[in-house]
This record gives structure tokens, sequence and C-alpha cells, in this order.
């Protein structure tokens, strides 16, 4: 049996997995590729003069990874030029932010090629090769034109955009040409899926063919769809170790009985931070009576800060957690406590745990673990309740949260109200329902469906012919 080589922009496989990162891919696939004799390649994150055309190998605590330096044009074009300032918005619905440059796309074409040429010698016959996220759409194709004839399989991590957004790229034909290279393309959602369908068949005029392919430019794709989750037994774990435990004790009496909410996100636009403090802005203004009795932890750790739009919102959210710590603090009591830093997984786990609620109020967002994560944490005997955005691909399936539009201040505030006063027995009954979820879509599901399913493609015709 061949191995599983998984390519991602960063490998950032941790050395010490409890540890964990901040970043819902790096921690969903090196919990993936721990039980799997398999590769991981991608860019190291650091910078050379010149790029050399080959991988170093290395061990992270049992995964191996082959990693590439990138120079810092292909870092600028490629990463924080097309992946970051063009792709990123515009698949979160973000046209306003969406730059459009032509050196962008070139430097992206570039570093897909190069990173091609570097993966093509190191593939074996029987070798299956799993391609993630938007960084990385064209890498197939160029894999292809190196004649590499082995089942290659894309998964997106990110939503797929509307149709009618779309367009708005230049050379958007070409993007979504290139995914027909793959063997299967896999989203975290029917909605995403059923948006790709939307524009392949619409847009680019293809079919759909058998109950799971696309069939355009002359290919045949499949699809499919494969919500990914945490791995549950490692987090529960967590919350359970002396960490674990001391956090949570340490949290519970510095709350001093005020109940917890909770947000635990990467800075970026795209979580909707600032309509949460917003809306909890609101809580506050309709609740005096509830006031002093609860406090919001968001815990948002600095991300892709090279880039405008981040260092916009950093500041935007700065004031605003200064402003109504302003006006509504006492002397004894502040409604946020707002922190840029990440935390390890045991101590995550006992934050979440000593939360009555947990906020995750995305605008927009392919899938989001820290809903999963919450719910994992949670005291089966006295569970807190989960606010989940209706635009989070989580949404989807976890519909026993209590699903609100996070571009509504009133309708935020009426959440947390709904939440903090949830009887014991309904909040129990939710917290099953969505255990239930978690538990069914741990993230060994996810990998073991979606590489169950790539061997499993029939490959018709000339599949692996260059492209
Ligand atoms: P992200 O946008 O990074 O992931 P998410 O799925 O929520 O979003 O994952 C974030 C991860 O980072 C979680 O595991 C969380 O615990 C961790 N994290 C966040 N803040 C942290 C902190 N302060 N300290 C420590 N850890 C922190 C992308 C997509 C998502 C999709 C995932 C996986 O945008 O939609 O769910 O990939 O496919």
């Amino acid at each position: 049996m061949g191995r599983l080589i998984v390519v991602s922009n960063r490998v950032s496989a941790p050395t010490d997995p409890a540890a964990g990162s901040a970043g819902g891919l790096a921690m969903a696939l090196s919990a993936a590729l721990r039980k799997y004799d398999g590769l991981w390649f991608g860019w190291s994150g650091e910078t050379v003069d010149h790029f050399t055309g080959e991988a170093k190998i290395e061990d992270r605590a049992g995964v191996t990874v082959a990693l590439v330096d990138l120079e810092s044009q292909d870092v600028d074009e490629y990463y924080n030029g097309y992946a970051n300032k063009t792709l990123w918005p515009l698949f979160h619905h973000r046209v306003d932010l969406t730059t459009y440059e032509r050196s962008y796309g070139e430097g992206y074409e570039r570093v897909n090629r190069r990173f091609a040429e570097v993966l093509a010698p190191m593939i074996e016959p029987d070798d299956i090769i799993w391609v993630h996220d938007y960084h990385l759409i064209p890498m197939a194709r160029d894999l292809r034109r190196l004649g590499i004839t082995n089942r290659i399989g894309f998964f997106l991590h990110t939503p797929w955009p509307a149709r009618q957004l779309l367009v708005t790229l230049p050379h958007h034909r070409r993007l979504v040409e290139s995914l027909f290279a793959y063997d299967l393309v896999g989203f975290h959602t029917r909605e995403w899926l059923d948006l790709f369908t939307d524009y392949v068949v619409t847009e680019a005029r293809g079919d759909v063919t058998g109950e799971n392919g696309l069939e355009c430019f002359g290919r045949v794709v499949q699809t499919g769809v494969y919500p990914i989750g945490i791995d549950v037994e490692g987090f529960i774990a967590a919350g359970d170790s002396a960490l674990g435990r001391r956090t949570y004790d340490r949290m519970m009496s510095s709350t001093a009985f005020r109940s917890l909410l909770v947000g635990v996100d990467r800075l970026d636009y795209s979580k909707g931070l600032e309509q949460r403090l917003v809306g909890y802005e609101q809580f506050l203004a309709d609740n005096p009576d509830m006031r002093s009795q609860v406090l919001l932890l968001q815990v948002t750790p600095i991300s892709r800060d090279e880039v405008d739009s981040y260092q916009d919102i950093r500041g935007r959210l700065d004031s605003l957690a200064g402003r109504i710590n302003g006006a509504y603090a006492e002397m004894d009591w502040q409604p946020i406590r707002y922190l840029n830093r990440t935390y390890r997984r045991d101590q995550l786990a006992g934050i979440y745990r000593a939360a009555r609620v947990g906020l995750v109020t995305p605008l927009r967002d392919g899938m989001n673990l820290v809903a999963k994560e919450y719910v994992a944490a949670q005291d089966p005997a006295n569970p807190g309740v989960l606010i989940l955005s209706r635009f989070a691909g989580a949404a989807e399936q976890m519909g026993e949260a209590l699903l609100v539009n996070p571009f509504s201040r009133e309708e935020l505030s009426e959440a947390i109200k709904q939440a903090l006063t949830m009887p014991l027995a309904e909040r129990i009954r939710k917290w099953k329902a969505l255990m239930q979820v978690v538990r069914d879509t741990d993230v060994s599901i996810w990998r073991d469906d979606f590489v169950g399913a790539l061997k499993a493609v029939k490959i018709v015709g000339d599949g692996g012919a260059p492209f």
C-alpha cells in the first residue's frame, strides 16, 4: 500500500501535539497524519534569497514532513498576495477587501509550479496525494503536466463563493478548470458543494454526471461533502489533564460567580468579532440588571498581520473593546477581557468548560472547529450553551445550537439572554444532541471518509493524462 502524501501551504505539525496551534487546518491535519504512514509537504515558513528546488525532510512528533523554503517575492505575491488578499476575502464574500493584482496571480501560479516540481520526484507509484485549501488549487494541474498519474484529491477548508461573486475574479474559469485535474474535490458542507456545482453548470456550461460527478472542460471530477471535526477523545483528555483542570479552577475563581461568555478566534474579519462585541454591548444596554453578573473573555491571537485589512480590524477591535469597557466597567468589574494570545489545547479546554456560553459568530466560515471544541469540553451534568452563526459551515450540522444572524446586534443580544437563562434540562438536551454531532464528525472519520472515497474513485478515460 502506498503512502498518504498531504500537501498544504504551511507545514505546521506541532512538535508537542498538546501545545496546539491557532489554526483549524493545522490542528486537523496533524491529528489526521499522526495515525497514518504518510508525508506532509509544504512551505517551511522560511524565506531564502534563491529558491533551491529541494525539500528538507524532518520528523515532527511521529509525522514525516518535507519542507520547502520560498523566496520573499513568492511569499509577498503568492501567500500575502493572491491567497490572503485575493482568494480569502473573495471566498468569504468580502469583495470590498479583495485585491486583484496581476503579479499576485503570477506568484500564485509560480509557487504552485515550484511545489509540484519539488514534490513530483518524491512521489512513488502507489502513493495517493491529498492537497489542501485555496492556496494550492492549481497544484494537481501542475503535477499532471509533470506526468504524475497518481490519485490526487483536493479539500477546500473555506466556503466556496457564490457564482455572482466568483466571476469578479479575473481568470476565474482558469482557476475552476484547474480543479478538474483532481480525481476528487471535497467541501465541508452541501451548501459549498452546491455553489461549486452552480458555477460549473451555469457559468462553465458543465454537467452533473452520475451520483457525485461533474463533467466540464473535457474532464470528469468526483465531488463530495466531508464535514471536518476535532479529535474528540484527545480534546476531552486535554480537558481532564492536570493543566486542563487547573485552568478550569483558575477561571472559575477569577470570574467570582459571574457567568462567563467565551470567544476564541484568530483575529480575522471573517470571524465577526466587531459584530460580536457590538452585540454584547447591546446586551449590556438591554439588561442593566444582568450587567455585573456576566463577563466576556475574547481570546484572539493576531494573524496575517502583514496584510493591511488585518491591521485595520485589529485597530478597530482594540478601540471597540476599550470603548465598551470604558462605558460599562465598575471599580470591581470589567465587562470584556480581550487577549491577543494563544493557549495550549489543555488550557483552552479548561477555559471552554468554565464558560456558560460559547460565542461562535463568524460572518462566513468553512466549518469552524471552535464550535465543536466548545461542545466537547462541557461538563455533561451542567453544560453551557453554544451560540452559533447560521453562516458557519458548522450550522449545517449543529442545528441544536442557538443559531443567530451575526449581522444583527439585537439578535445577538437576545441570544445571549436566552443562553444565560436557559433551564438546565434544556441545556442538557441540546448539549447531548450537539455532542452526538461532534462525535459523528470526529477528525478521523473526516480523514478516513475522504481518503476512502479518493481510493474508490473510478478513473475514467485519460484521468491522469497531461493537462
Ligand atoms: P480557521 O479559520 O483557523 O480554520 P477554526 O476552524 O475555528 O478556524 O479553527 C481555529 C483553531 O485554532 C481551533 O482549533 C482553535 O482552538 C485554535 N485557536 C484559535 N484561537 C486560539 C488561541 N487563542 N489559542 C489556541 N488555539 C486557538 C480554517 C477554516 C475553518 C475550518 C478550519 C478547518 O477557516 O472554517 O473549520 O480551517 O477546516
